[in-house]
């Protein structure tokens, strides 16, 4: 009888423990075929703050806080909440982020950083990053808020930034550029991802710069697809974009500009500005295409991200825009109002006069696609009206720098008035990456992977390598 109820037992044990085993099993396997390896995540400007710099709120936060347009009193909320999105909800393959990662480089809020990347790690969600100009090095905003008082906090360096985001760009798989925090690596078959580290100035030196062009170069030799992500915009989005923030473009924007485009790089994911906005260039003869897809931040309105489905030969991507739902649109909308108008309005009486409608049309770039906007081309009158009857304290020269940076920004339109003037759509867009030849249309594209799919279903062994060199061979004869 005993035997009996321990073999009865031991059955319901063992059943109990195979049925878990293998619900487990279901669990694991849904887990990893809901993840689409195809679908990247592009989030920009996080700024995360460690919760304990934050010991007790007082002067000494509310004083840093004061006038900012950044929403770092919920950075932690925001963050948190779009890595749980991309978790539950978008389970993408890869997620870039291209730097300001932190408040102020804080080791502590880079630790919080990684130890959220890391749960989507366990999920085989891969995340690739780069350091904004926020992210390392001495900084006087790096520090505990205490009351009244502050005290400093450890900062990254550029050697603590790689150790720490050692699974996030700057492990074994990545070959690293010797100068910089610049890496290449190939987080999907087929697709080359080069990081490039703009440092806290926005300057890319000419070694930098060359190295990128080898990767970026090599990869397309053997058949791949290359992007880039970079911290600094590639160009401007619009004239006068230098009035606003320090270092809004890339030192060198045009050196740097004709090097990709010239090398196959059709798109480089960029941050810094805090606003989306899409804006196509070209190389110095304008014969090929290079898109700057500017993310705005996730601390600031309207706290956009990017997804981005690859097709399944890698020839193309479409990118769509979403927001974070994590905190009211109105408190950050107003956030941003209040923090453009205060910095306008600071530049004397004529600004004050126009920073009402000026901040508004902050407001409506941030949202993206302003021409598509009517009541962006409302304030587009408003704000040449007001212009034009401020012209007399700003002067002539200043007006016209003012009305062309309006018409730049309202109409969507980069480089407005030259011969790059450009008009792209900020919020859903689909991009060919560059073939072989480096052809923009890809309309003769010969891919690589392809050829190799054919003969490899055919029984035999092929290289890609090898393929690709007959194909350079073939396409360089007249
Ligand atoms: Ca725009
Ligand atoms: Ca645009």
């Amino acid at each position: 009888m005993r035997t009996i109820k321990r073999l009865f037992i031991l059955t319901i044990l063992w059943m109990g423990m195979g049925c878990g085993v293998w619900a487990k099993t279901l669990a694991t396997k849904s887990q990893t075929t809901a993840i689409d390896r195809k679908k990247m995540v592009v989030l920009a400007d996080p700024h995360v703050m460690a919760p304990e710099l934050l010991v007790n709120k007082g002067t000494a936060w509310d004083t840093y806080l004061e006038g900012q347009r950044k929403l770092e009193d919920y950075s932690q909320r925001l963050f948190d909440d779009m890595i749980e999105r991309i978790k539950q909800d978008i389970r993408p393959g890869l997620v870039l982020i291209p730097g300001d990662l932190t408040k102020d480089g804080e080791q502590v809020s880079h630790q919080y950083v990684t130890g959220k990347l890391d749960e989507l790690r366990a999920m085989g969600i891969r995340t690739l990053v780069i350091p904004g100009n926020h992210d390392r090095g001495a900084n006087s905003n790096a520090v505990y808020y205490d009351g009244a008082n502050t005290t400093p906090a450890a900062v990254a360096t550029k050697e603590w930034f790689a150790a720490q985001y050692e699974n996030y760009g700057y492990g074994t798989s990545s070959e690293r550029e010797s100068t910089t925090l610049t890496y290449a690596c190939e987080p999907l078959k087929g697709l080359v991802v080069i990081g490039i580290d703009s440092g806290t100035d926005g300057i890319v030196s000419g070694t930098t710069l060359n190295w990128v062009v080898k990767k970026a170069t090599a990869a397309r030799e053997s058949g791949k697809k290359v992007i880039a992500m970079m911290h600094h915009p590639l160009i401007p989005h619009f004239t006068g974009v230098d009035n606003f923030v320090a270092t809004s473009v890339v030192v060198n924007y045009e050196t740097v500009r004709n090097a990709l485009a010239d090398a196959g790089i059709r798109v480089v994911f960029t941050g810094h500005f805090h606003t989306s906005d899409i804006a196509k260039d070209w190389n110095a003869d304008k014969t090929k295409e290079i898109y700057d897809v500017n993310t705005g931040s996730l601390i600031s309105y309207p706290c956009d991200y990017r997804e981005v489905t690859l097709s399944a030969d890698l020839s193309e991507m479409s990118i769509t825009t979403g927001h974070s739902t994590a905190i009211a649109a109105e408190t950050a909308k107003e956030r941003l109002r209040s923090a453009a108008e205060d910095q306008i309005a600071k530049r004397g009486t004529a600004y004050a006069l126009i920073a009402p409608a000026a901040a508004q049309a902050f407001i409506f770039h941030a949202e993206g696609n302003e021409n598509d906007n009517e009541e962006a081309a409302n304030t587009l009158t408003n704000l040449v009206a007001v212009t034009n009857l401020g012209k007399a304290l700003l002067g002539e020269a200043k007006a016209q720098k003012l009305l062309d940076m309006a018409n730049s920004m309202l109409q969507d339109k980069s480089q407005y008035g030259t011969d790059r003037e450009d008009q792209t759509n900020d919020l859903t867009l689909t991009i060919k990456l560059a073939d072989l030849a480096g052809d923009v249309n890809g309309d003769d594209v010969v891919n690589v992977a392809d050829i190799v799919e054919i003969i490899r279903r055919q029984g035999h062994q092929v290289k890609e390598q090898e393929i690709a060199a007959i194909l350079s061979i073939i396409m360089k004869e007249p």
